[in-house]
């Protein structure tokens, strides 16, 4: 792989959020970075001839011999065992927006360049202390909203995905190794039995991938949360569910039809599951173009949902609109909620049983009835009510799956050939196929192009 990032400056970024704060750190690293630090500090002892790891009192000022910005305390960390491999220093100053400013002024000025969001992490993975799943899992855990999305960031970050991966691309080089060294003996012909170990072998791999594809759905809902979308016609009471969930008055509710226009995202964290949920239009025929915009958008949500949860009116019999959400949302995991049972029932449980395999909950949202068993019912389909497992966490990532489904691919189309008994550079091909699908995932075989986008997500001074 070319790689072809300066990796020979000083780069320098505050590492704190901006804002009013005790404390504020403006981080440096690079060689040199220690000696460029001493330029501007007051101390006892001057920081190069601290050893690793300690932490100076003293002052920092803007330049040699010029004024003093701050009091400080400077962390120095020396290469090889730091955060981005390389010498690090850590000026941690009076937090608030001027006085880490001006410290990071100074420190551009005496030389140092200002550091591009994510670059102390991508110094990280370009110096090989951790590869490019690790360097996702920094971003993961800074944004992980509940503890079980901080968990799968942990584990990815201690290297469990990139220990997979290595493993399968150990296995498939051992298998191309072996068929170079048929084919470096012409003569040869390649043996039934050969045949027979690459076919077990490859069928190994191949369902292993599988079993890794199918925890990613687990893993992307463990990360960003179960995308639940409320749809019904309109009326019905979703924007009430809404916020009955949310227990505040998040959503407009009116008890004019067609009240809700746009879609209303917000995040539920129920004893740690962490749930996406989006109230959307009332779904029905309509004339007015606004209402109908919303209606389109109700129903994409609804197709990209993990879980639906309908919702119907107990008061008023089964419409035709009804039959048709229920029929349009019949390939998804539906929750169905019989709402306001406080009102004469002109609709039972029964009956709309007739239309659909899914769980039915009958509650009422005004009277505030049935909603601990609604809560139950989203933790029971929440990942199907098994408990997360750290496989599932392994694969969280789209570009991760992404990238596993194409090397999936190239193993089943090297199965095909195999099974053909096709030449053994066939066989080869695609192994290698497989090999630099997996070799993104870990950053190995990928471009620059792609690394870029990775860090590009990062905050300034990760
Ligand atoms: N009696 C009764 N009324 C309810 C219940 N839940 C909601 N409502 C009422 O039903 C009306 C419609 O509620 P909304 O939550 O706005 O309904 P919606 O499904 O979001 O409607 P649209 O946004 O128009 O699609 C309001 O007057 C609510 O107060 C319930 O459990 N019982
Ligand atoms: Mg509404």
């Amino acid at each position: 792989m070319k790689r072809e990032y300066a990796l020979d400056d000083i780069i320098a970024a505050i590492s704190t959020p901006m804002g009013t704060g005790g404390i504020g750190i403006v981080r440096m690293s690079g060689h040199g970075c220690i000696a460029l630090a001493d330029e501007l500090f007051i101390g006892k002892q001057p920081l190069m001839d601290k050893p690793g790891h300690t932490l100076s009192y003293g002052k920092i000022t803007d330049g040699k011999g010029g004024e003093i910005i701050d009091e400080v305390l400077v962390s120095v960390m020396k290469a090889p065992h730091t955060y981005t491999k390389e010498d690090i220093v850590e000026i941690n100053c009076h937090g608030g927006t001027l006085v880490t400013r001006r410290v990071l002024e100074a420190l551009l000025k005496a030389g140092a360049r200002l550091a591009e969001p994510g670059e102390f992490t991508k110094r990280s993975f370009l110096n090989g202390r951790i590869d490019l799943t690790q360097a996702e899992a920094v971003i993961d855990l800074i944004h992980s909203k509940t503890e079980l999305s901080r968990q799968a960031a942990v584990n990815q970050l201690e290297g469990r995905l990139k220990q997979a991966v290595r493993e399968m691309r150990e296995e498939i080089l051992d298998m191309i190794a072996s068929i170079e060294a048929v084919i470096d003996y012409p003569d040869y012909d390649i043996e039934e039995e050969t045949y027979a170990t690459m076919e077990e072998k490859a069928n190994a791999l191949h369902s292993r991938m599988e079993t890794l594809l199918a925890g990613a759905d687990r893993g992307k809902i463990l990360r960003e949360g179960l995308q639940t979308v409320i749809v019904g016609k309109p009326n019905v009471g979703k924007s009430s569910l809404l916020n009955w969930l949310l227990e505040e008055d998040r959503a407009i509710v009116t008890d004019i039809p067609g009240t809700t226009r746009d879609t209303v995202e917000e995040y539920l964290n129920i004893d740690g599951f962490p749930i996406k949920i989006v109230d959307t239009a009332g779904i029905r025929q309509t004339g007015d173009l606004v209402e109908q915009m919303g209606v389109e958008k109700s129903k994409a949500y609804a197709q990209n949902a993990d879980l639906v949860i309908l919702m119907l009116d107990a008061s008023r019999p089964l419409e035709q609109e009804d039959k048709e959400i229920l029929s349009f949302v019949e390939q998804k995991k539906t929750l169905i909620l019989l709402n306001k049972t406080d009102l004469n029932q002109k609709l039972s449980l029964a009956e709309v049983k007739e239309y659909t395999d899914s769980r039915i909950l009958s509650l009422s949202v005004r009277e505030n009835i049935g909603f601990d068993a609604l809560i139950d019912a989203l933790k029971a389909m929440f990942l199907d009510g098994r408990p997360a497992t750290a496989e599932d966490a392994l694969l969280g990532n789209t570009r991760h799956k992404d990238a596993l489904f194409r090397a999936k691919e190239a193993m089943a189309h090297c199965l095909e050939t195999i099974a053909n008994r096709m030449p053994e550079d066939f066989i080869s091909m695609d192994l290698q196929d497989a090999n630099r699908a997996l070799g993104e995932i870990t950053g190995d075989t990928s471009d620059e192009e792609i690394i870029d986008r990775i860090f590009t997500k990062f905050c300034l001074g990760k």
